[in-house]
């Protein structure tokens, strides 16, 4: 009977179809869902802080309404998230957890500062096009509700990226000093942004197995060319560079070459020594232990109310 469900689970992922929470699949399928599932939806909402550091500070009403609104956005993708990962039979508490220990990890770029009101900008336009072009093709994950989750978090990310481009658009075209606070925006966002994609394809310890089970459509390395690819010309229009002297088009492989990463930079703030990973995850632990009222209260309140149902 185990090799029948096998079997059968090997079919719909041939035939490109979708497996859905009932399914039976193979526990390595369903713990790296569960993985990646969670540790998108802690960066999402790990994400919210370097932006929540602008609400405050935003330069007109328009801009704060705005700014409100995506980071609103981003909480709404990580409970998104959290629900489709309890589909695979976790507990939203124990994932919660397991962020709080350091036992599951966020994405990378959300351990750079903020510094100034650019910097919206850039991560608007640099980290959610990044996520766009990462996220686009997970719409087609074999996992049904993560592919059907990322259908509408896709949409709302493609809002927020131009939110960034026009912030960005306005300062480059702006004063001397707004032109350059836009610049060094880039400056600092640009290597981090391609850090999102991961590791090197050839250091990558999931990308083949993870393909093989149509979960990722695409390699790490191929997402990251097709990113460089869109932002030269995007940059083009910014009236901004990017901070690479060997950004360059390779008529041969029709797409841009672009210049070594570091790759020892990722390693170390995915180990948690970036500039920010004590304060991000302080403020995190803090707002779960602050909120810890209001979870209790909305219990208390959900047992009243089903307590009068039965009545
Ligand atoms: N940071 O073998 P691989 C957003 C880990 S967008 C930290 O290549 P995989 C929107 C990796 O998890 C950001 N860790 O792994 C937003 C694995 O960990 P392990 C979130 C990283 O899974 C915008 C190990 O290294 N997006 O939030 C990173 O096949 C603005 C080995 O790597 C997603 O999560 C990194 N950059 O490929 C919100 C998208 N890269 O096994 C607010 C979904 C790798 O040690 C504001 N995830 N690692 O536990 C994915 O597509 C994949 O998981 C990859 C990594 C592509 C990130």
């Amino acid at each position: 009977e185990a090799a029948a469900r096998q079997a059968e689970f090997d079919r719909l992922i041939a035939q490109d179809q979708r497996i859905e929470p009932r399914d039976w699949m193979p526990e390595g399928y369903r713990k790296t869902l569960i993985r990646q599932i969670a540790q998108h939806a802690h960066s999402e909402i790990i994400g919210m802080q370097p932006e929540g550091n602008w609400i405050t500070r935003a330069p007109s009403l328009r801009r704060k309404a705005i700014l409100i609104a995506k980071v609103q956005d981003e909480a709404g993708h990580g409970l998104y998230l959290y629900s489709a990962a309890e589909t695979l039979g976790v507990d939203r508490e124990d994932l919660l957890d397991q962020l709080h220990t350091g036992r599951q990890k966020y994405s990378s770029i959300f351990n750079y500062p903020t510094l100034s009101w650019a910097d919206m900008g850039a991560i608007g336009w640099l980290v959610d096009g990044a996520a766009i072009m990462n996220q686009v093709p997970l719409c087609r994950c074999s996992y049904g509700p993560y592919g059907r989750a990322m259908v509408r978090v896709c949409k709302e990310e493609s809002f927020h990226q131009r939110q960034g481009f026009e912030i960005l658009h306005t300062l480059s075209h702006g004063s001397p000093a707004q032109h350059e606070m836009a610049q060094d925006a880039v400056n600092r966002f640009w290597w981090p942004s391609l850090m999102m994609f991961g590791p090197p394809d050839e250091s990558s310890a999931h990308t083949v197995q993870s393909a093989a089970w149509g979960i990722k459509r695409f390699s790490n390395d191929e997402l990251r060319q097709r990113f460089v690819d869109m932002c030269v010309d995007q940059a083009r229009i910014l009236g901004l560079r990017l901070p690479d002297p060997d950004l360059t088009w390779n008529e041969q492989r029709q797409h841009y070459d672009f210049g070594p990463i570091d790759w020892s930079e990722l390693n170390r703030v995915i180990r948690g020594d970036g500039p920010c990973n004590a304060d991000r995850m302080a403020r995190r632990v803090g707002a779960h232990t602050d909120g810890a009222w209001v979870r209790e209260a909305a219990s208390a309140y959900a047992a009243k109310h089903a307590d009068r149902s039965v009545v």
